[in-house]
């Protein structure tokens, strides 16, 4: 299985690393410190050499309580890093946005995948989306950023995302994007309890028969954190596990910011997931 993103091939026959390219002045794990073109370019060559399939820009923070962040500046933050990567690297560019005209601009900027954390739902981000003709992913969200994590409330958490990202799939075919270019994803920590979280990874499996392919970002998130009472710099390990548990259930993009480490986890769950 592959997809094909801006012409270059996204293999999904083994597991493949996303990495995380923050360009938010105020961005979480990076300390903001990404927000300048060299410094973005010489981070996402290391990804890359580090073995990332592909590298992740995303200029919007849906931190709860995070500025919202206007159409022009998300576009003055992403776009020439979006160029200029697409440009110099081999691997595809993802762009995590949900605004329609980053959108637009991000595809005729080279960008190879739309990572949106709303799934399309934004007024005109389904057309402009389907117009671009790129790969999509549709991660599932309970409420906005904002007041996401206020109590979130699930009769049954995995057959709730799952229906949620069906009806998200069958919108996107009606406006002419094809499941074999869909990825989705569970959305680890979007409206999610630890025990929602916890449900959905043990019972990622139920997304596989979706759409072409299954992405997770769980790399640092609170979710560890709280497992472990870990801050931010200590959640490597914990990540890498919740990686290969997803991995071995049939996950195919890990969206991580430990490269390396991350990749090599991934070998090893690869390796025994495909002996016979
Ligand atoms: C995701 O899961 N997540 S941005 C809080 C952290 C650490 C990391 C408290 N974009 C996803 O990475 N796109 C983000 O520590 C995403 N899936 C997809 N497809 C949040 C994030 C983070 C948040």
């Amino acid at each position: 299985m592959q997809l094909n993103c801006a012409g270059k091939i996204l293999d999904l026959s083994r597991p493949a690393v996303m990495g995380v390219l923050n360009v938010t002045p105020d961005s979480f794990s990076d300390g903001g410190r990404y927000h300048q073109l060299a410094d973005a370019l010489r981070r996402a060559e290391t990804m890359v050499e580090e073995g990332a399939a592909l590298v992740d820009v995303g200029g919007e923070s849906t931190r709860p309580g995070a500025p919202p962040v206007s159409v022009q500046e998300e576009l003055d933050r992403v776009l020439p890093v979006v160029e200029r990567l697409a440009r110099e690297l081999p691997v595809p560019i993802s762009v995590d946005t949900s605004k329609p005209e980053v959108i637009r601009e991000a595809a005729r900027a080279g960008a190879g995948l739309i990572n949106d954390v709303r799934a399309l739902r934004l007024p005109g981000a389904l057309e402009a989306a389907a117009a671009g003709g790129l790969p999509v992913c549709l991660m599932h969200m309970q409420g906005d950023p904002a007041t996401m994590q206020h109590e979130p409330v699930y009769a049954d958490v995995v057959a709730e995302v799952r229906a949620f990202l069906i009806e998200r799939i069958r919108v996107c075919e009606s406006a002419g994007i094809p499941r074999q270019r869909i990825l989705v994803d569970p959305g680890f920590g979007f409206g999610k309890t630890l025990d929602h979280n916890l449900l959905m990874l043990r019972h990622l499996g139920r997304l596989t028969d979706l759409a072409a392919g299954i992405l997770v970002g769980i790399s640092r998130k609170s979710m560890i954190g709280a497992l472990l009472n870990a801050p931010v710099g200590e959640r490597l390990s914990g990540s890498l596990a919740a990686a290969v548990i997803a991995c071995w259930q049939g996950a195919h993009i890990i969206r991580a910011h430990d490269i390396r480490a991350t990749v090599q986890a991934l070998c090893v769950c690869a390796a025994a997931r495909a002996a016979t």
